[in-house]
C-alpha cells in the first residue's frame, strides 16, 4: 500500500485508518428488500467539501472479494473527470443520479483485485440485472489520503451519500 504514496507525492501521505471515512465496506446484493443494490454518481472529493475543507489529492484503493463483470453491474468510471478543477467536481453530473452514461467505463476484477481511483474522479456503481446470489458485490475501499488529520469516531455520522440513499435507490 505505502508504495502507491507515490501516486500522490505528498510528503504526508498516509493511509486513512481512522480518518475521514476511513476503511469502507461496501456490499451490494440486489433484492426485493434490498435497500443498497447501487450507488449513484459522486466524487469522493465531495467528502472533502462536506468537511469543509479544501480538496485534498485523495486514492481509494479498492480490494475486491468477488468476480464482478461489466455485465452485472459494479464500479462505472468516467475517465478523465479527476484533473478538470473544482467546477466538474461539483457540477460535471448530478449527484446521486443513477443514468448510464455514454462514457462511463466498466471494471471486470477477480476476487483479490486491487483497484485505485483518483477521489476526484466522478463514478456510480450500476445495478445487477440478476437478483439474490448472483448479484453480490463486496469491496473494500482504502483511503490513501493527505492534509489535516480529521479522527472519525463513533459520534461520526454515516457518509454523507448513505444519508439519502434510501430514496435514490428507489
Ligand atoms: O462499490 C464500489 O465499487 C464503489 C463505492 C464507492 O464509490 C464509495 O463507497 O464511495
Ligand atoms: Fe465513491
Amino acid at each position: 500500500m505505502e508504495a502507491l504514496f507515490e501516486l500522490i507525492g505528498a510528503p504526508d501521505s498516509r493511509i486513512g485508518v481512522n480518518e475521514r471515512d476511513g476503511l469502507v465496506f461496501n456490499h451490494y446484493i440486489n433484492t426485493d428488500q434490498s435497500n443498497y443494490s447501487q450507488l449513484g454518481w459522486h466524487t469522493d472529493s465531495l467528502r472533502d467539501v462536506f468537511y469543509g475543507q479544501k480538496i485534498l489529492p485523495m486514492l481509494n484503493v479498492g480490494i475486491h472479494l468477488d468476480r464482478s463483470t461489466t455485465d452485472n453491474g459494479g464500479l462505472r468510471l468516467l475517465p478523465g473527470t479527476h484533473n478538470k478543477g473544482i467546477k466538474t467536481i461539483l457540477f460535471h453530473k448530478m449527484y446521486l443520479g443513477n443514468k448510464p452514461d455514454e462514457n462511463e467505463v466498466g471494471l471486470n476484477v477477480e476476487p483479490g483485485d486491487l483497484t485505485i481511483h483518483d477521489g476526484r474522479l466522478w463514478h456510480r456503481v450500476a445495478q445487477s440485472p440478476y437478483v439474490g446470489a448472483a448479484s453480490r458485490r463486496r469491496v473494500m475501499y482504502v483511503p490513501i489520503i493527505t492534509g489535516k488529520l480529521i479522527q472519525r469516531t463513533q459520534e461520526s455520522k454515516p457518509k454523507f451519500y448513505q444519508r439519502f440513499m434510501s430514496f435514490t435507490n428507489k
